[in-house]
């Protein structure tokens, strides 16, 4: 290796010190371009920066003092400065105000200033407030993301940036039935989908492999349906106060928990569980394989009826957003009519206990209620159920796998996932756009984008972080950023300087040679 390649690599090798030696680049002011998603505008103020210190409080107006806190948190856990909050306003320091912002801003936007003097965040509600810390955050030097107290300094480059989304609805999905995953996994991912702005968590808590919430009306759903997992492991499941802790740090970010009974099809865990749900009243044996379409529950009896009626009473009863997952895809054990029918009742039963449904795009082919949401998963650009569901109303989320699975390998070296809807490496992630993407379906039709992660080769969060980083935060900020500022160029640059925090805060990101990663790879 030449000495110029050695010296290009010291700031990498110096970063890989951190938290127990910290480097001087630790202090280094982040670029004020380098936020994901893009900011709708931005104006970098040179050679202008704020400096945190022992002296910095944040304040906050009424009812911000939670997202204060958690700024707060942040930055005392790696300054180890005391960071008080207190009630706005105040002088300099980290202001989280709720006027002042424009109205263009909306529900979550929000505007941010960052003078020599003072750090200032408007926005017209509390979820505006939280998207600008999480602004703000990027802008602080990456060794505010280490677990222990490094020496600083801390500025935060000077500027304006007024910000707001492009879609309401920027969701990702974890599947928590194929393998399943403790309640500190998902909050670890929550944290993470957090910094890129994600405000939908869509759990998908059952499957043919396994069942992972504990319903009290019918408890051997979990205590058996959930005793296994692809491969044969222990599997395991969320008790209600266990799904309850999640919506709540989810909620506590802004994050809207979307829970998924996956139904008629991929419901072996259930059938195992429950003879008498099944057609001949034979139950079928855990499942560990990998195998999809093989299951139904039976949609000519009543049983089955009461059975969803009370699993999605009780998910109901525990989840405060709108919406309900009832999966619907790949029913291939199911005949077509009975599917249809199975589906329109199911949706009468979702919008009983007052949520909104959501369903794989396969229940387009079903009669969709006007509030029902369908979730596009296919590998092509046409679509005709899809297309006629959305010229009559259907609003689409958008997770074409071959661009938004973050189970599909990047490559044929990579050793999860897998590879039925191609290869995804990041720039094929990035390079589509969600309000244009399906033949016949217009921008208005489409509701966000939802990047799933499917865990059949998933089995920790290590795994979780090779397959989200870096293509979560691609789909982040097509949910995000104005289609306008789409540039791959511009993108991989920002993306690139996100690796020394992913690196600093043990993000197990795969380092796509599609990225020039600050210092090398
Ligand atoms: C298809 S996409 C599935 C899942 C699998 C996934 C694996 C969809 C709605 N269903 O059951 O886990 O492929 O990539």
């Amino acid at each position: 290796m030449s000495i110029r390649r050695l010296l290009a690599l010291l700031p990498f090798f110096l970063l890989t010190l951190l938290p127990a030696g910290p480097p001087a680049t630790a202090a280094a002011v982040v670029a004020f371009g380098t936020v994901v998603p893009v900011p709708v505008t931005s104006t970098v103020t040179t050679g202008v920066t704020y400096g945190i210190t022992a002296s910095t409080a944040v304040y906050a107006d009424p009812g911000a003092e939670g997202i204060a806190e958690r700024l707060a948190a942040l930055l005392r856990r790696s300054t180890g400065y005391p960071v008080p909050v207190s009630a706005a306003p105040g002088v300099g320091g980290v202001s989280l105000l709720l006027s002042g912002a424009p109205a263009t801003v909306g529900a979550e936007g929000y505007q941010l200033d960052v003078t020599a003097a003072s750090i200032v965040i408007r926005a017209t509600g509390l979820a505006g407030l939280s998207n600008g810390i999480q602004t703000l955050h990027q802008l602080l030097p990456v060794a505010v993301d280490a677990a222990t107290v490094q020496p600083g300094p801390w500025p935060v480059p000077g500027g304006h940036i007024v910000d707001y989304p492009r879609f309401g609805y920027r969701g990702a999905m974890l599947d928590v039935a194929r393998h399943f995953f403790p309640v500190s996994a998902v909050e670890r991912y929550i944290d993470q989908l957090v910094l890129y702005k994600i405000n939908y968590l869509h759990l998908h808590l059952s499957d043919d492999q396994g069942w992972r919430i504990a319903i009290n009306s019918w408890p051997n759903l979990a205590t058996y349906g959930g005793s296994t997992a692809v491969g044969g492991g222990a599997g395991g499941y969320y008790t209600q106060a266990d799904y309850q802790r999640i919506v709540s740090y989810a909620a506590a970010r802004f994050v809207t928990v979307v829970p998924e009974i996956d139904m008629p099809g991929h419901t072996n865990a259930a059938l195992a569980s429950y003879a008498p749900l099944n057609c001949d009243g034979v139950a079928p044996p855990l499942y560990t394989g990998t195998d999809v379409g093989f299951s139904s529950l039976c949609t000519s009896k009543e049983l089955t009826y009461s059975f969803i009626d009370q699993v999605v009473g009780e998910l109901a009863a525990l989840t405060p957003g709108p919406y309900l997952h009832i999966g619907g895809d790949e029913a291939a054990s199911t005949a077509p009519a009975d599917y249809a029918a199975f589906i329109n009742r199911a949706q009468q039963i979702v919008a009983a206990h007052g949520k909104t449904v959501v369903g794989w795009h396969d229940v387009t082919k079903a009669t969709p209620l006007p509030s029902t949401l369908a979730q596009y998963w296919g590998t092509t650009t046409r679509d005709a159920a899809v297309q006629t569901a959305a010229q009559n109303g259907t609003k689409l989320i958008m997770s074409p796998a071959n661009r938004a699975y973050l189970d599909m390998k990047y490559n044929s070296r990579t050793p999860l996932g897998q590879s039925w809807a191609g290869y995804i490496d990041v720039k094929t992630a990035y390079g589509w756009d969600p309000g244009a993407y399906l033949t016949g379906v217009p921008a208005s039709a489409v509701l966000g984008v939802e990047a799933p992660l499917w865990t059949e080769t998933i089995t920790t969060s290590a795994d979780i972080d090779y397959m989200a980083f870096p293509r979560l935060p691609a789909i982040a900020e097509l949910g995000w950023s104005p289609y306008s500022t789409h540039n791959w160029t511009a993108f991989k640059q920002r993306l690139g300087a996100q690796g020394p925090r992913w690196h600093v805060m043990g993000v197990n990101y795969y380092h796509s040679a599609q990225i020039s990663w600050p210092g090398g790879s």
